[in-house]
């Protein structure tokens, strides 16, 4: 009786610890090194329950003014309505920002994205601590810095997809999600911003899926579409 008792036990704190683990690796942060937004994503299979969270700047590098926090912004309790929200605002000074609310309060869905305004100086020292908490377990947060020019597809990286956004669209002076010089066109222009900021190791396994459906290399594209461009001038001087 006493060993089911204690295998029960073990088989559950067993759970409890593969649960919290998987879940504390799924969340990362990230921080646009260009606008210093900062972003919370669930990058894991399952929901990730949030509820609360510090992000400290030993360098006294975040802004809390145009914070965006979960308090007064977000449905964090999932009835529709902003103004009921849970959360409360523990510290907003430029070395912490930090908020909290009840027991399961805050969730994000897989794959799900929150930003959290422009809190970095981006011109401060690149070195934030993230901490997220589920109840009283304390997880760490992956902190990355990178550039989101580029990013055509919202999901927070630049890889291929990026390029497929940009060249579904190019030309368009109305669907601009890879217009990322803001010249109210998607252009060659736009193209040489996503090339500059492509991520290889994100990019490698797709690159080769592009090749494998013969999706022309990014220098070839490049040349293709100058080709395209400089066709459609010739085509529309012959009418
Ligand atoms: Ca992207
Ligand atoms: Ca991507
Ligand atoms: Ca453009």
């Amino acid at each position: 009786m006493q060993t089911t008792w204690r295998s029960t036990v073990i088989a559950t704190l067993g759970m409890l610890i593969l649960s919290v683990a998987t879940s504390s690796a799924a969340l990362i942060a990230i921080v646009d090194d260009d606008s210093g937004e900062f972003y919370f994503k669930n990058t894991g299979p399952g929901s990730f329950v949030l509820d609360a969270y510090a992000i400290n700047s030993p360098f006294l590098s975040l802004t809390p003014g145009p914070w965006v926090s979960i308090t007064g912004n977000y449905d964090s309790a999932g009835d529709q309505s902003v103004s009921s929200s849970p959360w409360f605002v523990l510290s907003a000074t430029s070395q912490e920002l930090a908020e909290a609310g009840s027991v399961s309060s805050g969730l994000l869905t897989a794959g799900e994205v929150v930003s959290l305004g422009d809190i970095y100086n981006p011109l401060g020292t690149p070195a934030l601590t993230v901490r997220a908490f589920q109840g009283i377990v304390e997880t760490p947060v992956a902190v990355s810095f990178r550039s989101l020019l580029g990013d055509y597809d919202d999901d927070l990286d630049v890889d291929v997809d990026d390029y497929f956004v940009f060249t579904a669209t190019f030309g368009s002076t109305i669907d601009l999600r890879a217009d990322g010089n803001n010249d109210g066109i998607v252009s060659a222009a736009d193209y040489t911003i996503w090339r500059d900021r492509f991520e290889p190791m994100l990019g490698s396994a797709q690159a080769r899926l592009a090749l494998a459906l013969g999706i022309p290399e990014p220098a070839t594209a490049a040349l293709l579409l100058v080709a395209m461009a400089t066709g459609k001038l010739r085509c529309c001087r012959c009418r």
